[in-house]
């Protein structure tokens, strides 16, 4: 049957099993080492799209973020070497946030393999700890067999990043390769007596708790998640940066389990004598540093559910471990019924009091308001928003303040990774252009991957960036004000005008400095029609939406008695 098929050069096969597992999209920053893919791609505009971005790092962020928004393997093309090393950071976000994609870096031949040849690096060593798996392709007709293999890898059991190293001379090589199928996502599923088990405990629990969370999650999971909640009545917390897995409007959601958790809900989730954790590692944004359930058997019934068994058993002992993904779990959650009404009608409604309370906007040192900020957006943005953020204190006004309304209304980062915020609105923009898309930034957090504003105006990606511009590392200064007092060093910054600089590069830029400005700002940005810059100079002081970078001080100079 292979003499039938034609000789292609290993560009050409790769290329074309991108089209075989449906990639529409790919992020690349170029590099002579896969200048035979890039050829490829020339020839097969019709079915995959290349977004050229202008550092590797923004380029793995944004095939990272596709990959979290759609569930599809984000792709990501770079260089040996330099590139790979720079778009590390998007592979380590992929890891720890459980989204699928693959990572293709241009190696160097296998003429001079092992020789430390120009940009060599074994890939399987440096990403060896961050990724699902890491191989280097050297025959030229086996592309097909190894794309395959990445594909089901990513998506299936706990979803995740794989890494393919392609030696130039393998691309440039022809070969007879036939071709695979498409991939398919493959999940555990959870069986009968599991389910019987969980309505067994939720029937003899008087407070029970769900906690949603990980990267498993469908639009479909997070309605059989509804159902669910809404035939039990229990209330719903989400994990960090996870709180899209429920709209926040929905009367069963009870906010956020992450970093910065009300201290009502931490008192309720302690309170809590059943935790369903559907999804999260229950790691250490979900836990509270190992505090908020005692190690290793927590005094709350847990039922643990998680794509990947690894995590089961990993390091809190649960009741009842299920492996399984997260659309099938929902799905076999609505086979269970309550047998009696449900007695804890009461204690449902005082979280979601607790957390609607949580809500109200709250004093802030300045001028501008950013809880007022982040309200007013709240029922200005249409119902199917995107909201990014990178890393910084200033996302603890969005993540509080802000209600996501369902699946992937929310992209950011789980492993705290600054500059994400920028590259993944794009990302979302370009993939689902009918969407608006707001990202949130810090001027530390937009200067991580600022450049890729030029990516938002090559391709018209009619991103809103509002940059939370206090001057300095904020979340760094806090915690250094408050260990090391009164010696406050390598946390201040000085700032470009960001709205100048936006306007440098062809997007719309403005500058707010009091709350009332917001809303005609937003408005201006808005009817600008492309990208546009928001820099919302704020009140330095004003460090968290519970204190302020005075108290801390004052708190922290205060003798010890
Ligand atoms: C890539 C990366 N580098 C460093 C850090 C450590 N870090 C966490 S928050 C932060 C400061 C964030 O500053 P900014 O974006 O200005 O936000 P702010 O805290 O001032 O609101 C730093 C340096 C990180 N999380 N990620
Ligand atoms: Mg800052």
């Amino acid at each position: 049957m292979n003499q039938t098929l034609p000789s292609r050069t290993g560009g050409q096969i790769l290329v074309d099993c991108l089209k075989v597992h449906g990639v529409e999209l790919a992020f690349c920053v170029p590099g002579e080492s896969y200048l035979a893919v890039l050829d490829a791609l020339y020839d097969a505009q019709d079915h995959t799209r290349l977004i050229v971005c202008r550092q590797e790092g923004g380029a793995a962020f944004m095939a990272e973020a596709y990959g979290k928004l759609t569930g599809r393997p984000g792709i990501c093309f770079v260089t040996r070497g330099p590139g790979a090393t720079n778009a590390s950071i998007g592979v380590h976000t992929a890891y720890q946030d459980s989204s699928p994609m693959i990572l293709f870096i241009g190696q160097v031949g296998g003429d001079v393999v092992e020789r430390e040849a120009f940009q060599e690096v074994d890939y399987r060593r440096m990403f060896g700890q961050m990724a699902k798996w890491v191989a280097q392709i050297d025959r030229t007709d086996r592309i097909p067999e190894y794309l395959s293999h990445a594909f089901h890898l990513a998506v299936s059991g706990r979803p995740g990043p794989i890494v393919l190293a392609l030696p130039e001379d393998m691309l440039t090589s022809e070969a007879v390769a036939p071709q695979t199928r498409r991939y398919q996502r493959v999940k555990p599923h959870a069986g009968p007596q599991d389910l019987a088990e969980v309505a067994r405990l939720l029937g003899s629990a008087a407070k029970p708790l769900v906690i949603a969370g990980g990267g498993d999650w469908t639009a479909k999971a997070c309605a059989d998640l509804r159902a669910f909640a809404e035939s039990w009545n229990v209330p719903v917390a989400c994990s960090f940066r996870r709180q899209d897995l429920l709209d926040n409007r929905h009367r069963n959601y009870a906010g956020e389990v992450g970093i910065a958790i009300s201290p009502e809900l931490k008192k309720r989730v302690r309170e809590a004598d059943l935790i369903l954790a559907a999804g999260p590692r229950l790691g250490e944004m979900t836990t509270g540093t190992y505090t908020l359930f005692d190690l290793p058997r927590p005094r709350q019934t847990l039922v643990h559910v998680h794509s990947g068994a690894d995590e089961l058993g990993r390091v809190y002992q649960a009741d009842l471990l299920i492996n399984s993904g997260m659309e099938e779990f929902a799905a076999a959650l609505l086979s269970i019924a309550p047998s009696q009404n449900i007695a804890w009608g009461g204690w449902t409604q005082t979280l979601r009091q607790e957390y609607l309370l949580s809500l109200d906007p709250v004093p802030m040192p300045g001028a501008l308001n950013l809880s007022e900020v982040v309200s007013w957006l709240r029922s200005r943005l249409p119902e199917d928003a995107v909201i990014t953020n990178g890393a910084g204190n200033f996302s603890g006004w969005v993540q509080r303040f802000y209600q996501y309304t369902g699946f992937r209304t929310q992209l950011a980062p789980t492993n705290g990774a600054m500059g994400y915020g920028v590259p993944a609105a794009i990302a979302a923009k370009i993939a689902q252009p009918k969407r608006t898309v707001v990202c949130f930034a810090g001027d530390g957090d937009f200067m991580m991957n600022g450049q890729e504003l030029a990516t938002a105006v090559q391709y018209g990606a009619g991103v809103i960036f509002v940059v939370v511009n206090n001057g300095m590392y904020g979340t760094i200064r806090m915690h250094q004000e408050r260990e090391y007092p009164a010696r406050v060093y390598g946390t201040a910054l000085r700032n470009p005008d960001f709205a100048q600089l936006a306007k440098a590069y062809g997007a719309y830029g403005a500058v707010v400095e009091k709350t009332l400005d917001f809303a005609p700002a937003f408005e201006q940005a808005v009817s600008a029609g492309g990208p546009a810059v928001l820099e919302l100079r704020i009140d330095p002081d004003a460090i968290t939406t519970r204190t302020s970078l005075s108290a801390i001080r004052e708190k922290a100079l205060q003798p010890s008695s």
